[in-house]
């Protein structure tokens, strides 16, 4: 039994309070579900067995290029970072693993990490090397870039830093190295794209050959920042030439805000499917950039129709298909815990209504040509109100019927902010 964050009680009696309205509400919208064919208690099992992997980063309040405003309770260390995970876990049910960015995270022992986690009923996703900033005591720096460098030295010490991150993931039970670069240029001439390109390559492939053979590496595209003229992994489609490079372990990770504006992103996730090199996902939503906001606050549309291809893809029984499910997200203006429950649910949300999806009728309007009928074969989809299966979800598994509210209730950020000092200083960025 995991050591529980939020008292038991308590949540049970807010369950309580609003049970009988849920069964009411879950029983009419499997009557509907029925007349349509589906069984709202399968879906409810697939839903409840769906997790999505938090960043510990996202626990601590973000900030923007020109300031942070701390919050009270900020996580100071990974410790409080996986207490605050294990809130998020049991009150939502849908997030069971961490994933950990070293430097950050880096503890001496990751024994002691592990037992912390395995105590909070936690796992631990892909690792993530961050090797878009100077680590204390390293001796080369990477403002001019890490894996694609052009000095030999600093590649390697990128190159040993991602090796470390696989060793210490080792003792976590992780199984997956994400490696996203800050790599690029920011003028026109500053790097010759060619050799930069052929550096990270070959950098890569010596991280790759440290992979244990259980182990999978991801690496994630970005159009730009913090370069801003050319960034070396910039689409996905220099991402699949990699994962296609380095062999079978290669996947590339898609991550929603990390595409110009009017991408097809679902269309890109099919063609990595097709093609075998769909390593997973980082969720967030997206305006105008890297926005980094909270997963389908801008575009749940956008978030549904990825999810389409995901249960096409498993409904095809496509071979190897696994991909990791993570989010990726900053929050400046919202407590971190309640955005990163409101996401992990958000993320449910289009997985259950992917699942709902009429695919032998959408089959056959795709067939026949009736592109009508086939767009409100999805919407039929995307705007039945499934928050009763999500509930229920996660109320049959001792999770919260409403976690917001027992969040909130509970007090858990006044408690915690008394016993982390708060943090001094802005953290100021540029302006
Ligand atoms: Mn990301």
């Amino acid at each position: 039994m995991a050591e529980k964050m939020i008292n038991q009680d308590q949540l049970a009696m807010e369950n309580q309070s609003l049970k009988q309205l849920l069964q009411s509400d879950y029983d009419a919208l499997g009557s509907n579900l029925a007349r349509r064919g589906i069984d709202i208690d399968a879906v409810r099992n697939k839903v409840q067995s769906y997790g999505v992997a938090v960043p510990s980063w996202g626990v601590g309040t973000g900030g923007t290029r020109f300031a942070r405003f701390p919050g009270p309770g900020e996580p100071r260390h990974v410790f409080d970072k996986m207490e605050d995970c294990a809130v998020i876990h049991q009150l939502s049910n849908a997030t069971p693993r961490v994933s950990l960015h070293i430097p950050w995270d880096k503890v001496d022992d990751p024994v002691e990490l592990k037992q912390r986690g395995d105590a909070l009923g936690l796992g631990f996703d892909a690792m993530n090397s961050n090797t878009f900033q100077d680590h204390a005591g390293d001796a080369y720096s990477y403002k001019y870039g890490s894996l694609s460098h052009v000095s030999a030295e600093t590649r390697q010490q990128a190159i040993d830093h991602n090796i470390g991150c696989i060793e210490f993931g080792k003792k976590l039970g992780s199984k997956a190295l994400t490696v996203w670069i800050g790599d690029g240029s920011n003028f026109p001439g500053q790097v010759n794209f060619a050799d930069q390109f052929q550096r990270y390559l070959d950098a890569m492939s010596v991280v790759y050959k440290a992979l244990p053979t259980d182990w999978k590496i991801f690496s994630e595209h970005k159009i730009y920042e913090p370069a801003f003229y050319s960034t070396v992994v910039q689409d996905w489609g220099t991402n699949y030439l990699i994962a296609k490079e380095l062999g079978d372990k290669a996947f590339c990770l898609v991550d929603l805000g990390h595409h110009a504006p009017t991408v097809n992103i679902e269309m890109i996730v099919s063609r990595l499917i097709q093609f075998g090199k769909l390593g997973g996902f980082h969720f967030n939503d997206s305006k105008y950039g890297d926005d980094d906001l909270d997963t389908a606050a801008i575009d749940p549309y956008r978030l549904f129709l990825v999810f389409n291809e995901l249960v096409e893809a498993a409904d095809r029984k496509t071979p190897g298909f696994d991909p990791a499910h993570m989010l990726d997200q900053s929050h400046n203006v919202t407590d971190p815990i309640e955005s990163l429950m409101q996401s992990a649910m958000e993320v449910q949300r289009a997985y259950t209504q992917a699942l709902i999806v009429d695919r032998t009728a959408l089959r056959e309007y795709q067939h026949c040509n009736d592109p009508l009928m086939a767009s409100n074969t999805l919407k039929s989809a995307f705007r039945t109100d499934v928050e009763p299966i999500l509930a229920m979800a996660r109320f049959e598994a001792g999770a919260a019927i409403d976690p917001i509210s027992v969040f909130r209730a509970a007090g858990y950020r006044a408690q915690v902010a008394k016993n982390r000092p708060a943090a001094v200083g802005s953290g100021g960025g540029i302006v």
